[in-house]
């Protein structure tokens, strides 16, 4: 049963967000001047909202944008009414409009909030941020955390985001890749730690499509959740892998003297990319580092008995490259050129991103199994709505001690099985979250009755 009503009496955190076009530093001055941004707030990304799990956060949204908004609050599970879905789970906030979120946030962890309209534009243009949701009581395994927001703008050299918003040829390839990785905002901050600091790094991948590999340098680094939910403590050997709209908190011990620095890096074809500089500076916190350990587990627990599972399959086609012919929109079967000059190229069971149906109508309280089969050229960040899933196989292996997540990487021809119990009732997306792709058809839903 979800804490999502009559569970918390105490009064909500209530925060105001204002989505309007703003302005922000984003490269360094030298290289260019404030770039046009829509922001919440004026800053992009927008504030860092926090609540204790348990807790309530009441969200005022007021848009003063000239088009219509809503804001998603991505992987909460949430109460279905303020998911953020227009035309599913309520009506766009239409410019000028406000709307009143509020919602318990049952499982701490690192979340974000992000625009669910127009996203592949909105979001693009800076209008997301973080949403941590605090242990009930503090955890006290680093000295205090560090949320890092990853993106991806892209800008033209007088630093404004360059047009071209839906471009059919980036919506059947990787969608809208930037040029300009940014943590916090901002391409080349320097963040100052102090030697021999542990900190808990909260990274979150706000990007419409890039699939992020970052890696701290040498430091020893840990892995401590993903997409919110703990994890088994573990010591990571390479960079982690985050695809849009992934989370995840790691343990990074910041080991060296004052005035060393050491880099944040995005993997790239070129090589490693600077993305920011830690600079260690002050007196070091201590000579020598505890033991590390784990966060308390948290989040639903693991499906065992499948036998009265509801299953589907889920079949993703489309892109370029791929053996796709045609598939139905607006209810008729429409051939590659139709579905182009419609902006659809990805389908999901023949269907390019038709809402009328839903993919599967489950009761409550009954487990779930999708298979989803990636049958394209590309990689999809696949991302259920108000549930976290755990991946138990993968092309037909099982996966040992499979960890809950709200969004999967998958990559081209892979067929994964992902199982969670329908617990949380109402209409629930069920979409790539590279966000071009949804828009152009990856996009379905289901209802927990
Ligand atoms: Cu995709």
């Amino acid at each position: 049963m979800l804490a999502t009503t009559g569970l918390s009496t105490a009064a909500a955190t209530r925060r105001r967000l204002v989505a309007a076009p703003g302005q922000t530093q984003i490269v360094p001055e030298k290289f260019a001047g404030p770039t046009p941004v829509w922001a919440f707030n004026g800053t992009a990304p927008g504030p860092v909202l926090r609540v204790r799990a348990g807790g309530r956060l009441a969200a005022d949204v007021e848009n003063g944008l000239d088009q219509a908004t809503s804001v998603h609050w991505h992987g909460i599970r949430i109460d279905n009414a303020m998911d953020g879905v227009p035309g599913l789970t309520q009506e766009a906030i239409a410019p000028g409009d406000q709307f009143a979120y509020e919602f318990v946030a049952p499982d701490p962890g690192t979340y974000w909030y992000h625009s669910h309209n127009r996203s592949w534009e909105q979001n693009a243009r800076g209008l997301h941020g973080a949403l941590i949701v605090d242990e009930p009581a503090p955890w006290k395994g680093a000295d205090r955390d560090l949320v890092l927001v990853l993106d991806d703008w892209r800008l033209v050299a007088d630093g404004s985001i360059e047009d071209g918003f839906g471009s059919i040829m980036e919506w059947a390839h990787g969608g809208r890749i930037g040029n300009t990785p940014t943590v916090n905002g901002r391409l080349g901050s320097q963040i100052a730690v102090r030697p021999n600091e542990r900190i808990r790094v909260r990274l979150i991948n706000a990007a419409n499509a890039r699939i992020m590999e970052i890696a701290f340098a040498d430091l020893p680094s840990r892995l401590l959740a993903l997409d919110g939910m703990p994890t088994a403590i573990e010591t990571l050997s390479g960079p982690v892998q985050l695809a849009p709209a992934q989370r995840a908190d790691l343990l990074v011990d910041f080991a060296g003297a004052d005035g060393d620095t050491t880099p944040l890096t995005l993997q790239t074809r070129d090589g490693p990319f600077e993305m920011a500089t830690f600079v260690l500076d002050g007196e070091p916190m201590r000579s020598e580092y505890p033991d590390p350990f784990g966060l308390p587990m948290s989040g639903p627990a693991l499906v065992t008995d499948l036998s009265d599972a509801f299953r589907t399959d889920l079949v993703m086609e489309g892109g370029a490259m791929g053996s796709m012919q045609g598939a139905t929109h607006q209810g008729r079967w429409m051939d590659m050129r139709e579905l182009v000059s419609k902006s659809r190229v990805w389908s999901f069971n023949g269907v390019a991103g038709d809402m009328d149906e839903p993919l599967a109508t489950v009761e409550r309280g009954r487990p779930i199994v999708f298979t989803l089969r990636n049958a394209t050229r590309w990689p999809h960040a696949m991302h259920v709505h108000g549930h976290h899933f755990r991946v138990v196989s993968r092309d037909g292996k099982p996966v040992a001690n499979p960890v809950l997540r709200d969004t999967d990487l998958m990559m081209p021809d892979e067929t994964i099985e992902i199982t969670f119990m329908a617990d949380n009732p109402g209409k629930w997306l069920l979409h790539c979250h590279m966000l071009e792709h949804a828009a152009a058809g990856m996009m379905t839903w289901f209802e927990v009755t």
